[in-house]
């Protein structure tokens, strides 16, 4: 039997009660992003073992789950109206979601942000936009969001992401594992997808700025073992670069969509979705915005495993240059 993608546990009623009041009085983690990091090593206590023991497997089992949901992690009793810019700051009296997002990401690594994304801010606020409601971003909303690795394009890509729920819209998030994947290809897809010969252009986010489309080197689509592959895909923007790499590509995206390998996950007020996002693409159904304060509303945060590794492209405290 194929083991599922996303793994879930349930955070009970009386610690999620006595996270909420803990977390309530806390200001803006970004205030001070030391200091945040080094309180949130205190708070990790405020989740209950089994959540805990989930997260370290995510971190520490490269062959166990690519997801983990928690469900029912703790919400926030006095959240304002979803806001109808994402880069419109905010101004709130609590901030429970980002501090549980900040909690469980920094147990699984070094948090992380873009430069050329949305200002290089840390936690980015994933609500529908009006007038992008076609983009295929996660500005977007009646257009869905394809399966994609985050920010395919990059070299230094993040290695494990977090969705926070704020407030629930109906729209679920997909996931589908690389391991799920790989048995329904033919040694020749296998093969093809497994060589450098395919490229992937910056995303319409990365772009806002007036940053160029052209992305990084060509790249594989699979790496590694077989039974436990790493994925770097995004079916919207990724592209063969000869003819017979494109056919399969285009083979591969129909086994992505035609099958039953996606997981669907309606994310709930008070959820957390934590990804591998090297062993699984992850995308979002398309959904109708009301623009009036009722909105789904989601917070990102990215993690780098060895932010070591990438130093040379860091630009500031947490900021990570993307492209070239
Ligand atoms: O809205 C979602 O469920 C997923 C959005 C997404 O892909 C992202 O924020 O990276
Ligand atoms: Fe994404």
């Amino acid at each position: 039997m194929v083991a599922e993608t996303v793994a879930e546990v349930f955070q009970d009623a009386h610690a999620r009660e006595r996270l909420e009041a803990r977390f309530a009085p806390l200001d803006n983690p970004c205030d001070d992003f030391l200091s945040s990091l080094a309180l949130a090593e205190e708070l990790r206590g405020c989740f209950s073992r089994e959540v805990r023991r989930a997260v370290r497997a995510l971190r520490d089992c490269p062959h166990s789950q690519a997801g983990l949901l928690i469900r029912g992690a703790g919400r926030d009793r006095s959240l304002p109206a979803t806001p109808s810019d994402a880069d419109l700051f905010v101004e709130r009296p609590s901030h429970v979601g980002e501090w549980i997002l900040l909690v469980l990401a920094s147990s699984l690594g070094a948090l992380v942000s873009y430069r050329e994304q949305r200002a290089g801010r840390l936690f980015n606020q994933i609500v529908p936009v009006k007038g992008f409601e076609d983009e295929i971003s996660s500005q977007g909303s009646r257009t869905a969001l394809g399966l994609h690795r985050e920010c395919t394009f990059s070299e230094v890509g993040p290695d494990f992401l977090g969705l926070y729920c704020h407030r629930g819209g109906g729209a679920a998030t997909s996931v589908v594992g690389a391991t799920r994947i790989a048995p329904h290809l033919t040694d020749r897809q296998w093969r093809v997808l497994s060589e450098p010969r395919f490229v992937t252009p910056l995303p319409p986010a990365f772009r806002r700025d007036g940053g160029s489309a052209a992305g990084a080197a060509a790249h594989c689509i699979f790496s590694g073992e077989r039974d436990h592959p790493e994925i770097r895909l995004d079916t919207t923007l990724t592209r063969g670069s000869d003819g017979d790499a494109q056919t399969v590509l285009a083979e591969l995206n129909q086994i992505l969509y035609d099958g039953d390998l996606r997981e669907r996950i309606v994310l709930e007020p008070g959820d957390v979705l934590l990804l591998d996002n090297r062993k699984c693409l992850h995308g979002r159904e398309a959904f109708d915005a009301r623009f009036d304060g009722s909105d789904r509303w989601l917070v990102r945060l990215y993690v780098k495993s060895d932010i070591w590794s990438c130093r040379e492209r860091l630009v500031g405290d947490h900021v990570l240059a993307a492209g070239q």
